[in-house]
């Protein structure tokens, strides 16, 4: 089991757009999904996109079951279809720790996406899965779900992470030096 860095807000490689995926079946693919899937359940979070771990590809793991499984692994994913009824959810974000607030999106989708092996699939989404897959998909676009909410509330949520950011650093600093 490999855990990989999650990237946090503000960090710009979270604003890199990702560029699809052209070898399936490969070794390097299977083991980027199984790292991806082990850092999401670690987390813990119901979904992560390659963007949060700095690998700049359209790859996505979701699982929104308590049990744990039910993975689903979204390669080169499209929306085809949005329904016109809406849906505020409070989203969360593993790369933006600590923060819950309200988003509106489309409150289905359709979704069509590869799996690991290159086998085209295509799902139709409700719930908590069609906000998850959204809100992974703005991630491969360079999208935090930080970008619907206000000026005033994103500046303060970029404040607030930068100071835990400062603290985190300072506490690695102190240790490393006590070991000296
Ligand atoms: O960082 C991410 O993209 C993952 C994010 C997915 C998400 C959750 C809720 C709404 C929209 C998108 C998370 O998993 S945040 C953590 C979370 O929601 C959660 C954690 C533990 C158990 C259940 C949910
Ligand atoms: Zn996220």
């Amino acid at each position: 089991m490999a855990l990989l860095n999650i990237l946090r807000y503000p960090d710009p490689r979270l604003h890199k757009v990702a560029k699809p995926v052209t070898e399936f079946g490969t070794e390097r693919l299977r083991r980027l999904v199984a790292d991806m899937a082990d850092t999401m359940y670690d987390a813990p979070g119901v979904g992560l996109a390659a963007t949060q771990v700095d690998v700049h590809e359209r790859v996505i793991v979701i699982d929104v079951t308590d049990s744990h499984d039910g993975l689903i692994v979204f390669i080169n994913p499209e929306i085809t279809w949005a329904s016109e009824e809406k849906q505020v959810y409070d989203e969360g974000c593993l790369s933006v720790p600590g923060i819950y607030d309200g988003v509106e999106r489309p409150s289905r989708v359709k979704v069509r996406a590869h799996d690991a092996d290159g086998k085209e699939f295509e799902l139709e989404a409700d719930g908590l899965l069609a906000v998850c897959i959204q809100h992974e998909m703005d991630h491969l676009m360079g999208k935090v779900f930080v970008e619907y909410l206000s000026p005033l509330k994103r500046n303060r949520i970029k404040a607030k992470l930068l100071k835990e950011e400062r603290g985190l650093e300072r506490e690695a600093a102190q240790r490393s030096s006590g070991r000296r």
